[in-house]
């Protein structure tokens, strides 16, 4: 017998069907790996119309930011407002904000118009190229403003080595630097272990004084531009669809594991380009 199609889901043929509907507020890679493009198409992958407001725009390639031009403040709350009224909004997350000026008015908006939305929080501070994206005082805004309203906060090891101000490089010091982070803010934080150099891909939520592994198959040797991004928004689709904390984790990091084993490459004069498979539900 012929098996479904598991990329077929017929309510999405449904004339005046309501999808799940994601907000990601970040800023545009023209390379499309990372930022909203990265969150739109994982968006879409998993079934949830997704919406954007944008903060900046990157000219990059995968290994090489080459210009970053962060919009004014004004037209990110335009954007903002303007989604968040008009659209039933279930689940926000933020990526590149750029700024402390940006961080404090996507705290404000947030407080004022989607207090009650789950919010994840991704601290994006440093490109995969080791390019800096956020300016240093907007750190301060992410401890005293952002954090503070997330449901949860996913940092990678360098930008949980940066939050908690020493080197964070395997499974004891993630333990440490989980539980003071969840202490500290009051809220949620999953350190990924993408940057980890031996052993599984581990994931760890921290909770208050718990923590959950998230074991995945480490896939090496793939330039995997766009994980952070790609990840976030995969979680932040399972809480749009209504998905528990732990269940969004647990299928956003089989998501990851897809898009990075069945990964695209380009090749052009310079050698092979690597980029994330969004494609796979
Ligand atoms: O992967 C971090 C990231 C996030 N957002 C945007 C980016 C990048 C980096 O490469 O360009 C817009």
């Amino acid at each position: 017998m012929q098996q479904p199609d598991p990329l077929e889901d017929s309510s999405l043929r449904t004339p005046g069907f309501t999808p799940a509907v994601a907000l990601t507020i970040a800023g545009s890679d023209c390379s499309a790996g990372a930022g909203v493009q990265a969150d739109l198409k994982t968006f879409a992958a998993l079934r949830v119309y997704g919406l954007t407001a944008l903060t900046c725009v990157v000219a990059e390639v995968p290994g090489k930011v080459s210009a970053l031009q962060t919009l004014p403040a004004e037209i990110v709350r335009s954007q903002i407002e303007l989604v968040l009224t008009k659209f039933p909004v279930a689940a926000i997350k933020t990526g590149l904000l750029c700024s402390a000026e940006i961080v404090e008015l996507v705290a404000d908006l947030i407080s004022r118009l989607a207090a009650n939305i789950p919010l994840l929080v991704d601290p994006v501070m440093i490109a995969t190229s080791g390019d800096v994206l956020l300016e240093p005082s907007a750190m301060e805004s992410y401890r005293t403003r952002l954090f503070l309203l997330a449901t949860l906060v996913t940092p990678n090891l360098p930008e949980a080595s940066v939050l908690v101000g020493r080197p964070v490089r395997n499974l004891l010091e993630m333990r440490r630097a989980g539980r003071e982070l969840a202490h500290q803010f009051k809220t949620r934080f999953l350190l990924k272990g993408g940057h980890l150099t031996e052993g599984n891909a581990i994931d760890l939520l921290c909770e208050d004084d718990a923590a959950t592994e998230f074991p995945g198959e480490f896939i090496r040797h793939v330039a995997t531009h766009g994980t952070g991004c790609t990840y976030s928004a995969a979680i932040t689709a399972g809480l749009a669809r209504g998905l528990s904390l732990q269940n969004s984790i647990a299928r956003a990091k089989e998501f990851m594991t897809n898009a990075i084993a069945n990964h695209f490459s380009f090749s052009d004069s310079s050698g092979e380009i690597h980029a994330l498979n969004h494609r796979l539900p």
